[in-house]
């Protein structure tokens, strides 16, 4: 059974997938059972019924108790066990262990931020302990997604204006793909990140150390970093190419013509602003959908940026 479940599924890297895999793998092989049994009987009546000459009759006959019991019965004690142990599971999937560490998920078109207790944020990266429940408290900034790891088995739709959560524990470090299984817009299908699990301590030390990393690195590049790990790489390009937003090349010091008519020149105000409250100033010929990055960057991160983008002509 093992090894038909890693030639079917994901492997299996939480303590809840292989429960799961177990309930998917009864529906998966009751159902086909059931299927090549009523296949061949399907096949067999209409040979064993076939019209054989000009005057057959069809018989009349009103019912068979004992058949329609049988065939009532077998599927409700089948529709029984899946939804006793489909509940079972979705309880235990609903109800976080009480020593979780929490990690708050923020779902924005088309990037995951994760905020931890140190007030750090990270994007599109989630780093978790393993063999320690992790509870994720998660919402959104704007349209519904909805998050999916499948190498844990869990998935829970993020909504705006409502939290929901999910909870997992993972047993080994690795690494393993986040996906938005809610079609949410032009990029959804890149709005994916990834979890890092570490082993306890290096997950304290992860914790301590992350942000301040970020301390001695010279602008230009620390810039360069954080429109990949921001995930404003999505949307914009250094190179000239127009994605869902302008490029940044030839952006500094440069003219833009806004939605409303007017014009401004691209200075280190407007670029901070773009940042801040990309609704403030749409440019003309793109769609307001940038996220606004208030409270995920800081003025250190926010003058990199900048820095950056200047260097780019
Ligand atoms: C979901 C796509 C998306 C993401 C992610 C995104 N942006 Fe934008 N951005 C846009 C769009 C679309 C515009 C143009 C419309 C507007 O002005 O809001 C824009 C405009 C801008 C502008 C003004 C550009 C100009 O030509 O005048 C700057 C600067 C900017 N973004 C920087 C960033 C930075 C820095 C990040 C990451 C921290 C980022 N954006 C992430 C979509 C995005
Ligand atoms: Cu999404």
């Amino acid at each position: 059974m093992n090894r038909f479940s890693e030639f079917m599924l994901p492997p299996q890297k939480s303590t809840i997938a292989e429960g799961t895999d177990a309930l998917f793998h009864f529906i998966n092989i009751t159902s086909v059972i059931l299927l090549i049994g009523i296949t061949i009987a399907i096949v067999y009546f209409s040979w064993k019924y076939r019209r054989r000459s000009d005057n057959d009759v069809t018989p009349v006959i009103t019912h068979n108790s004992a058949l329609e019991i049988t065939w009532s019965v077998i599927p409700l004690i089948l529709v029984m066990i899946v939804f006793g142990w489909g509940l079972n599971g979705y309880v235990n999937l609903s109800t976080a262990p009480d020593d979780a560490y929490e990690i708050r998920v923020v779902g924005k078109s088309w990037l995951w931020e994760f905020h931890y207790e140190t007030g750090f944020v990270s994007v599109n990266e989630l780093h978790v302990p393993a063999d320690r429940p992790v509870k994720l408290v998660m919402s959104s900034d704007d349209v519904i997604h909805s998050f999916y790891i499948p190498d844990f088995r869990i998935k829970n739709d993020v909504l705006p204006n409502r939290y929901s959560t999910v909870w997992f524990e993972a047993m080994e470090p690795g690494e393993s793909v986040i996906f938005c299984t809610e079609y949410c817009g032009m990029a959804h299908s890149n709005m994916m990140a990834t979890t890092f699990v570490h082993t306890q301590e290096d997950f304290e030390t992860w914790l301590i150390t992350a942000g301040s990393a970020d301390d001695n690195m010279d602008p230009v590049e620390l810039g360069e970093q954080l429109v990949t790990r921001n995930a404003c790489t999505t949307c914009h390009s250094s190179d000239g190419t127009v994605l869902q937003g302008p490029s940044y090349q030839g952006l500094f010091g440069s003219e833009r013509v806004l939605e409303s008519g007017e014009t401004v020149i691209a200075d280190e105000n407007y670029i901070r602003e773009s940042i801040l409250e990309p609704n403030a100033k749409i440019v003309e010929g793109y769609q307001p959908v940038m996220p606004s990055y208030a409270g995920s960057l800081n003025d250190r991160q926010i003058d990199a940026i900048i820095e950056y983008i200047k260097t780019l002509e």
